[in-house]
């Protein structure tokens, strides 16, 4: 793919951002997310909290989408609000919200952004008040109450990204220390084998699930533990990452020569439970690549792909030896978008564009409505659901961005992604930072 050809497919993803942004602007302003279907809104507590303009805002400014990115800005300054009496999630009011914030902070230097991510963060500190050290699942952000004891390694060990950034740029490093405390406190409880469950109660730091792969409930708790040491050059993290890189390749990676795929199994004997496989796992390229092993990225990442193309767009999760579904919704998830561009950006394998190009083309044709984009509840037959989750504008559309726009658009290697697709700045002040092993 030449570069005409890539600028040119920039400007078309460019102008589905839009149509998204556009259906949301028109139908649910003001509040979380776009429901495409019935052209309505959805706020995910008792007051919206403006979810989809603070978790987009960023993917508009690297767009150069002027026009949008002030009305965002606009509505952000005169409406947000923390000062709440709702119980939030932890994990993804850090993600979305959080991390937000700060990419959009670190492109504009506004300071309004950076006042209002420190109220967060200082809202969200008490979820951390548990014997354990490990996160609450839920906060109040008005009165600090907490709740939500049985919470997992991802929601427990992914907000290291976001408070290490807030540290940095309040010079607080109450911020830093309470993330990483958590992440330590997941890995500290790992089985004499090195692999970790997908449940703990953050009371007693008892495992409350056995089950291990590098799905949903762990996923990000291994992103993290590489990006720690990427963003920051932290040393922990880089001890915690190897062991943990080095079990999952043991115990979790089914390799038959042919295909990779990464299984479930037991965290205590190793033993394999199941061969499922899904959406959210396709991040791993991306984590693959991102430490230095380029071989087993591409492999995975083929395993990916054929895993869209089966139906032209990917199964939320599916059986990889049998090929049975096990849940067939997509709800515009931006996993496997994040691992192409990954492979382009490590590799410069002009393949990966090409392949970016057909996973886009089948997005656009089978999840674009009149208003916004519409979820999948099913890939086999495309039956649609009345959901936009605000990571369809703050990943996927960003991630296929990037993967054809110009190189100065963003300089990969001078940022780290958030799991929510937010770049923040790398600052290796905390120790060395080459992340190779
Ligand atoms: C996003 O909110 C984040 O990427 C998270 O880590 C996993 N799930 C969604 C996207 O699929």
């Amino acid at each position: 793919m030449g570069e005409a050809d890539a600028a040119r497919l920039a400007e078309r993803v460019k102008s589905e951002f839009r149509h998204a942004w556009h259906g949301y602007r028109q139908y649910a302003w003001g509040h979380d997310d776009l429901r495409p279907l019935s052209r309505s809104y959805r706020d995910w507590y008792a007051q919206p909290l403006l979810t989809t303009p603070v978790d987009s805002l960023d993917t508009m400014i690297l767009m150069g989408l002027d026009a949008e990115a002030r009305d965002a800005r606009t509505l952000i300054s005169e409406r947000i609000e923390f000062d709440r009496d709702i119980d939030v999630s932890t994990f993804e009011i850090t993600i979305r919200l959080l991390g937000g914030l700060l990419a959009s902070y670190e492109l504009t230097r506004d300071q309004r952004l950076l006042d209002l991510a420190r109220d967060l963060g200082t809202r969200l500190l008490p979820a951390f008040g548990s014997p354990t050290g490990l996160p609450y699942r839920f906060v109040n952000l008005r009165t600090g109450a907490v709740k939500g004891p049985e919470t997992n390694p991802a929601e427990a060990g992914t907000l290291l990204l976001e408070f290490g950034s807030l540290s940095r740029h309040t010079k607080d490093g109450r911020f830093y220390e309470t993330a990483k405390r958590a992440l330590l406190e997941v890995y500290n409880r790992r089985s004499s084998i090195g692999l970790v469950g997908q449940g703990i109660d953050a009371e007693t730091g008892e495992w409350t699930d056995r089950d291990s792969h590098v799905s949903a409930c762990i996923d990000s708790y291994y992103e993290y533990l590489l990006k720690g040491w990427v963003a920051f050059g932290d040393l922990d993290c880089r001890r915690m990452w190897l062991p943990s890189i080095a079990a999952i390749q043991r115990y979790l990676a089914d390799d038959d020569g042919a295909e990779l795929w990464y299984r479930h199994a037991d965290m205590l004997t190793g033993e394999p439970t199941a061969t499922v496989f899904g959406a959210l796992d396709a991040f791993f390229p991306a984590v693959l690549a991102l430490s230095g092993d380029i071989d087993r990225a591409r492999r995975l990442y083929d395993s990916c792909y054929k895993m869209w193309m089966m139906h032209g767009i990917e199964p939320e999760r599916f059986d990889y030896r049998t090929k049975r579904i096990v849940n067939g919704a997509y709800p515009l998830r931006p996993e496997v978008a994040e691992s192409t561009y990954y492979l382009y950006q490590l590799t410069g394998d002009p393949r990966y564009r090409e392949m970016g190009e057909a996973l886009f083309e089948s997005f656009v044709r089978y999840c674009r409505s009149e208003v916004g984009y519409a979820s999948l509840r099913d890939v086999v037959t495309k039956e649609r659901s009345d959901e936009m989750h605000s990571f369809c504008l703050s990943e996927t559309l960003k991630y296929f961005y990037l993967l054809f726009a110009p190189p100065e658009t963003l300089d990969f290697r001078k940022v780290v992604f958030t799991t929510e697709a937010h770049p923040i700045q790398r600052w290796p002040g905390v120790g060395r930072s080459d992340p190779r092993p």
